[in-house]
């Protein structure tokens, strides 16, 4: 079932919500980050993804793997929200004993590998992708990579390997919001320019909006975009997304709202679905 753009622009309002309201009640999150790619996943879990909450683990799902794991409070409200586990659970969120921690691992229901460690998660999704060809099966492997991750030169023999083996079946979205942890990636460690470099790899690429819905949907639902070339979707993202006072502020890439500021972004996000953009 898909939703419409309607239904998915009003999840991701509550989603963005909900995330806020658990890293509140945690006292911890990546709030920057994970505002930054909650449309994604919102189009890819609702209407792209072949999964199942009742059969997780049925052999021709979809493979989605959050290499930029920090942002794991979207993939909680989302995988909550689809049904892998009841929404309450998240009231243990980094709660001593609980699996749910700050960074993704595979105790959850729903979450196919443990990220967290940057640089990772496209080495395994090629892997992955590649098992995939050789044993005959038609699923597909999207993974989720930030733009400051791609410092990390693992990604770059992914990339070189993955092309090198036709991995159509191969999704990499970028969260292209410019930002990393200490500061704008430019100046941390310059990634840019992304499409040329992923194009010398030898792998398809498309800038689009990571918050334009019916965008994201499009193009999701195409790939592969070239028969035997891996697809790289770089989403031009906003770093904090949605809430005014975090937008494009490393301050917010963690941070825990107080009572004032958790109000004025409920309102905003509220305000947000009366007066679209
Ligand atoms: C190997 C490794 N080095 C450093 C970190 C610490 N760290 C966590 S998030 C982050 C910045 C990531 O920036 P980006 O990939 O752009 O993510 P986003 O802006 O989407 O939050 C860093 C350096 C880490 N998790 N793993
Ligand atoms: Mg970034």
């Amino acid at each position: 079932m898909s939703l419409s753009m309607d239904d998915l622009r009003i999840k991701s309002v509550e989603y963005r919500k909900k995330l806020l309201k658990y890293i509140k009640l945690a006292g911890a999150g990546h709030t920057g980050g994970s505002l930054s790619c909650i449309d994604i996943l919102n189009v890819l879990y609702n209407n792209i993804l072949n999964i199942s909450p009742e059969l997780p683990d049925k052999p021709d799902r979809d493979r989605y793997i959050q290499s930029k794991g920090h942002s794991v409070e979207a993939l909680y409200v989302v995988l909550a929200d689809l049904g892998f586990f009841p929404e309450h659970d998240l009231e243990t969120l980094c709660r001593y004993g609980s699996h749910y921690v700050g960074h993704p691992t595979r105790k959850v229901k729903g979450i196919e590998h443990n990220t967290g460690a940057l640089g990772h998660g496209l080495s395994v999704s090629t892997g992955i992708a590649m098992a995939a060809k050789m044993d005959g099966n038609k699923y597909k492997v999207y993974t989720l990579v930030g733009d400051g991750e791609l410092t990390e030169g693992s990604n770059w023999e992914a990339a070189l390997t993955a092309s090198h083996y036709k991995l159509d079946n191969l999704t990499a979205i970028v969260d292209y919001n410019h930002l990393q942890i200490t500061g704008l990636t430019m100046e941390v460690c310059n990634t840019d320019p992304l499409e040329d470099k992923f194009l010398a790899f030898g792998w398809h690429v498309e800038n689009i909006s990571g918050h334009d819905l019916e965008e994201m949907n499009r193009f999701f639902r195409e790939v592969p975009l070239s028969v035997g070339k891996p697809t790289c979707i770089i989403a031009h993202t906003v770093k904090g997304k949605g809430v005014s006072y975090m937008e494009n502020k490393k301050r917010w890439h963690h941070g825990v709202p107080d009572d004032e500021q958790f109000n004025m972004a409920m309102e905003e996000l509220d305000s947000s679905l009366k007066f679209p953009e």
